[in-house]
């Protein structure tokens, strides 16, 4: 079982994708536990003060260290002294690739540590955590919803979260294509607005619609994402 801790601000906004669809099925099924831990409760002042404005001068509100720290020691507690992998979603950190999320995938035990607002002072992540994961270049709010992301794409690999014709291996930026995308895929009916499927599709002979899908496949991955086949094998 893969065991995920979150820490965040906003727990509820995780409710939603966490439990529907193959993510929600992967919990039902206890292939993946996921637990959210609210950081302001880990804020002792009167205020639960989580944030402060930044030395130097600046806008916005930065994360303070403490609360950050004991919400990392609190789920160290949870889980034991082999100790989670623990990531900072944030802007400044290297863009998520499916190899690591399949790489994050088969850990025991991973902590994501949601930033907000400005930033988080930088003496948690020297002290506790692993690395920075950014979901691409592009502003959000803040790391909930990347957390989501990679939650998303690490359930979906883990061993019978997808359905019996569903395979991980066949995704694209996946070994099983060689890091091609998809071409196009078809079902019912055969005709619309005078668009047929591709006979090719409706033939029966399996080789012709491999080497179909493969053809398709290469084009597609020219024409959008020209950089995935500069080190592509075939
Ligand atoms: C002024 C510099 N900004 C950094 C680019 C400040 C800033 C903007 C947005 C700091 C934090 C945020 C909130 N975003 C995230 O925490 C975040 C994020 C994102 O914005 N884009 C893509 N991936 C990620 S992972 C976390």
């Amino acid at each position: 079982m893969l065991q995920i801790d979150i820490i965040t601000l906003f727990p509820e906004m995780f409710a939603g994708p966490f439990s529907a669809s193959i993510v929600g099925r992967a919990v039902e099924a206890r292939l993946v536990e996921i637990e959210l831990h609210q950081l302001r409760d880990f804020a002792h002042d009167r205020h639960r003060t989580v944030d402060d404005t930044q030395f130097g001068g600046g806008p916005g509100m930065v994360l303070k260290a403490e609360p950050l720290l004991e919400a990392v020691a609190h789920v160290r507690s949870l889980r034991g002294v082999n100790g989670p992998n623990v990531v900072l979603l944030s802007p400044q950190g290297r863009t998520l690739t499916h190899r690591k999320v399949a790489e994050m995938s088969g850990h025991e035990s991973v902590t994501l540590v949601c930033g907000h607002y400005e930033g988080v002072d930088q003496r948690f992540i020297d002290i506790a955590v692993d690395e920075e994961i950014s979901i691409g270049d592009y502003v959000l709010t803040g790391g909930e919803l990347p957390a989501m992301v990679l939650v998303d794409a690490m359930t979906r690999l883990l061993p019978g979260a997808l359905g019996d014709e569903q395979s991980a291996e066949l995704d694209s930026f996946s070994p099983g294509l060689d890091g091609l995308l998809q071409g196009p895929v078809y079902t019912r009916p055969k005709e619309i607005a005078g668009r047929a499927v591709p006979d090719v599709l409706l033939s029966g002979d399996h080789a012709r619609v491999e080497k179909w899908r493969r053809e398709q496949a290469v084009k597609r991955t020219r024409e959008r994402r020209p950089e995935l086949l500069e080190d592509w094998p075939g």
